[in-house]
């Protein structure tokens, strides 16, 4: 029958082609098995992207900070200089780069079109850009507690960018969104973003960034000193004058292990107000003193908007008085959280994260402070 021969006809062929590639396939893992190796390992220990779920998932590189990363970029041979000898091949850039404009002409107005910018061109996905002459000295991650203000980090992005890039920085964009429609809560999507940042990639420096925050003046460099540096001491709507000595809101940047050993934001203020005020709390009581730029660079222009759902001045207040005994229990240590997705997009990584909904009884905010 001539489909029966066919039929045995494939069978053998199928057989035939599977048999004589197995030595094929030996001999392409003994000569380039460490290639193959290192290609699929990029693939998986940097972003791993899902089509079917349209998610990236971001996976952390133990070891060597993402030599591997590199590879993907096309900038492998260069990244081996980086660990190789960096001196041999590019300078550590300048503390003081020669491209900073000083003070920034801002136009908030419509008439520019925000989404746009020459300077986005050579933005790695997910908001990543270092300098290709010299050897960036921090490597930077921007944090930016967001919901729902799309325009204004459209706004944000459109003069910090150039900016970062004029002071010669190695920077990424993290956005950490909050899931849904309860009550927002700035202080724990924080502390999920740094646990969700720290997975993903190492950095020098974290700076906690208000998405309403333009800065005007380039000379206040992003990066961290030893101690906290509250960044933005000048704004515009407190007359570019600072407030009270205690004042940390707005933008704040801090090393990981001084961001640790405050044990990041308190978890417990929903609602508008006070979780910077607590932030300074646990800096006073960890003696770690706080660092500013002067009142003429660290300037800032905050974007108009309505006051959102405040949090009651009495549990404000109480948490304000409780924060001494309470600081090394509340924060990055018991933040809990759930990861909705974290995606790469052209400027930023999105970090989604679901922090349910505040105690229904706000006595439960009380109660657990008289535990303490
Ligand atoms: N945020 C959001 N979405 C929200 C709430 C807060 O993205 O719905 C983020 C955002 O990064 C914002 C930051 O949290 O910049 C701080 O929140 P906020 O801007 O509401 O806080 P601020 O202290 O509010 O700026 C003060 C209200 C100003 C009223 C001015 C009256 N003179
Ligand atoms: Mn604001």
């Amino acid at each position: 029958m001539p489909g029966e021969w066919i039929r045995s006809f494939r069978r053998h062929f199928y057989a035939g082609i599977i048999v004589l590639s197995i030595p094929l396939l030996v001999s392409l893992s003994l000569t380039s098995g460490y290639d193959v190796l290192r290609l699929l390992t990029a693939f998986k220990s940097n972003y791993y992207i899902s089509n079917t779920t349209s998610n990236v998932v971001a996976n952390r590189n133990e070891n060597s900070r993402s030599m591997v990363s590199r590879v993907v970029t096309n900038t492998a041979v260069e990244h081996v200089a980086d660990i190789g000898n960096i001196s041999a091949k590019r300078k550590v850039c300048s503390a003081s780069p020669e491209r900073l404009v000083g003070r920034l002409n801002i136009d908030l107005s419509d008439n520019t079109n925000f989404t746009f910018h020459k300077e986005y061109l050579d933005i790695i996905s997910g908001g990543t850009w270092k300098p290709r002459d010299c050897f960036a000295r921090q490597r930077v991650a921007i944090i930016i507690p967001f919901r729902d203000r799309r325009k204004h980090l459209e706004q944000l992005q459109y003069y910090l960018i150039p900016m970062l890039k004029r002071q010669q920085l190695n920077f990424r964009f993290f956005v950490v969104e909050q899931n849904g429609n309860n009550t927002f809560n700035k202080g724990l999507i924080m502390n999920a973003a740094f646990a969700e940042v720290r997975k993903i990639e190492d950095f020098d420096c974290f700076v906690f960034h208000d998405v309403d925050m333009i800065p005007e003046d380039d000379r206040n460099i992003y990066t961290c000193t030893d101690a906290p540096k509250h960044m933005s001491p000048a704004l515009d709507k407190f007359g570019y004058r600072l407030p009270y000595m205690q004042l940390v809101g707005g933008v704040l940047s801090m090393k990981p292990d001084v961001f640790i050993a405050v044990n990041g934001y308190s978890n417990l203020y929903w609602g508008w107000g006070a979780e910077d005020d607590d932030m300074a709390a646990r800096i006073k009581f960890k003696n770690l003193g706080i660092v500013r730029p002067p009142l003429t660079t660290g300037r800032y222009r905050m974007i108009k908007h309505s006051k959102r759902e405040m949090n009651p001045a009495k549990i404000r207040m109480f948490l304000l008085k409780t924060v001494k005994n309470r600081f090394m229990k509340d924060g990055l240590n018991s933040v809990q959280y759930k990861t909705v997705f974290v995606k790469l997009t052209p400027l930023f990584t999105h970090i989604m994260v679901d922090v349910g909904e505040p105690p229904k009884d706000t006595n439960k905010i009380t109660s657990m402070m008289t535990q303490t």
